[in-house]
């Protein structure tokens, strides 16, 4: 017998992985979550049924939500992530030696528990044993309300808006990030593919710039994702992710990086003419 995945990007279109087995397949409250090992990509993380992390390529996804901020933004200390459970993001944020506290807030416990059990590689910073890394099994929207003025970093590791992810993309949400942030913050957040998901994008930027000042849509190619080709939305109260861009503290990193560097974080920016037109004001 053979197992293999798919998960469908549109009515007729999907991709397919083979698996070796089943590794936990279980509901929380929120969502369904399996986790499969599959042959070529690694340990996978499914939430009900989309494709959230490989092992083999969570890097490009990971490098990319946290380390564009964290070189643009001059000094990040207060970095919060809503979402993320897997432990990616927050592993990345604390390589950042300037870094106080990671704080992690994602709604459904089972991610986080089910993360640090099967997928350590992500999940390393997020076992509770982590002395810069603040972990809350909370609603996103609720812990934020709570925290005015209180990060220099806030970003979005959402899934899909379907489903718990949903008000993580409307400007009520928006606002609240915008008063979590200090006066200097960036948000980053996940967008979609600029190739399948127009519509989505189009509202979600129109909501972004009715409460931040720079708004901005950056690329990056994740293999595993719909279409390959995924974004992001820099959304910041004063720092441009380009034109503020200090060079010489990327170049100068501490850590290595796979997928981001220095040349990226410039290019990353410069998008497709169709992409560009999704989200055109
Ligand atoms: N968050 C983005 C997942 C979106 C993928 N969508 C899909 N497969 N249809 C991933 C969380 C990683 N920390």
């Amino acid at each position: 017998m053979e197992l293999w995945y798919t998960e469908k990007h549109s009515d007729n279109v999907g991709i397919t992985l083979k698996a070796s087995q089943s590794l936990f397949s279980g509901k929380s409250e929120y969502q369904q979550l399996d986790i499969l090992d599959t042959v070529d990509f690694g340990r996978m993380m499914l939430l009900d049924g989309l494709v959230m992390v490989t092992e083999r390529d969570e890097f490009v996804y990971h490098d990319m939500i946290v380390h564009p901020a964290l070189f643009t933004h001059p000094d990040p200390k207060q970095v919060l992530v809503i979402g993320g459970g897997d432990g990616g993001s927050i592993r990345e944020i604390v390589r950042h030696p300037g870094v106080e506290l990671a704080t992690l807030c994602e709604i459904d416990g089972l991610v986080v528990e089910k993360s640090v059990e099967l997928l350590p590689s992500m999940a390393s910073a997020i076992d509770g044993k982590h002395p810069r890394v603040k972990l809350h099994i909370d609603d996103g929207l609720a812990y934020i309300r709570d925290h005015q003025n209180s990060f220099d970093v806030i970003l979005v590791d959402s899934t899909d808006p379907i489903g718990p992810a949903e008000g993580l993309f409307e400007e009520d949400f928006y606002r609240l990030v915008h008063s979590a942030l200090k006066e200097d913050g960036i948000m980053v957040a996940q967008s979609e593919s600029p190739f399948y998901h127009a519509e989505i994008q189009k509202n979600m930027y129109r909501n972004l710039r009715a409460v931040f000042p720079i708004v901005e849509m950056y690329q990056a190619f994740i293999p595993t994702y719909p279409s390959g080709l995924w974004s992001f939305a820099f959304a910041s109260k004063r720092y441009h992710p380009v034109h503020d861009f200090d060079r010489s503290r990327a170049t100068n990193r501490t850590f290595e990086t796979r997928y981001y560097n220095e040349d990226l974080h410039l290019g990353a920016f410069m998008l497709p003419t169709f992409a560009r037109e999704n989200i055109r004001e």
